[in-house]
């Protein structure tokens, strides 16, 4: 089984889309293997979001992703399984997701774009061992 990392992230909570997200993603047939409603902490953001630090957006990248709890979840599918989330997503400027993605559906503005998705199935690895060490 091949496994990637998911976070719906504070605003897809606040607004009430955490059901409508895991549809999406269970309808595309991957499971969900581990769940967590968490609000990360400030440490935790950071080690995640490692690659953006110092990049002009990272302070308030690292404040909404801190600011409510978000959903962590663990994603379970037959092979690549982060690209298949990666297209359900939808590009990272929602302005520029293609409709029927969850971004190009649901959200308007970059910095609230409601989902991450590990990019590789390298950073699938790392990201499940920052969240979920168990499953490491
Ligand atoms: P995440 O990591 O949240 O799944 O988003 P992406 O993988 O699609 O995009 P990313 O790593 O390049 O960006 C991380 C996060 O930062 C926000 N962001 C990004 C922002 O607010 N302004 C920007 O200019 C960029 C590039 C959105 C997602």
């Amino acid at each position: 089984m091949d496994r990637t990392f998911v976070i719906v992230k504070p605003d897809a909570v606040e607004r009430r889309l955490i059901g409508e997200i895991i549809a999406r993603l269970e309808k595309k047939q991957l499971r969900v293997v581990a769940a967590e409603l968490r609000q990360i902490d400030n440490a935790t953001a950071e080690r995640h979001y490692a690659e953006h630090a110092g990049k002009p957006f990272y302070g308030d990248l690292i404040s909404f992703i801190t600011r409510s709890p978000a959903l962590l979840l663990v994603i379970e599918g037959e092979g690549d399984t982060w690209k298949v989330v990666r297209n359900l997503m939808g590009a990272t400027n929602p302005k520029e997701a293609a409709p029927g993605t969850i971004r190009g559906d649901l959200a308007i503005e970059m910095s609230e774009n409601l989902i991450h998705g590990s990019d590789s199935a390298e950073s699938a690895e790392r990201e499940i061992g920052i969240f979920f060490p168990e499953f490491g």
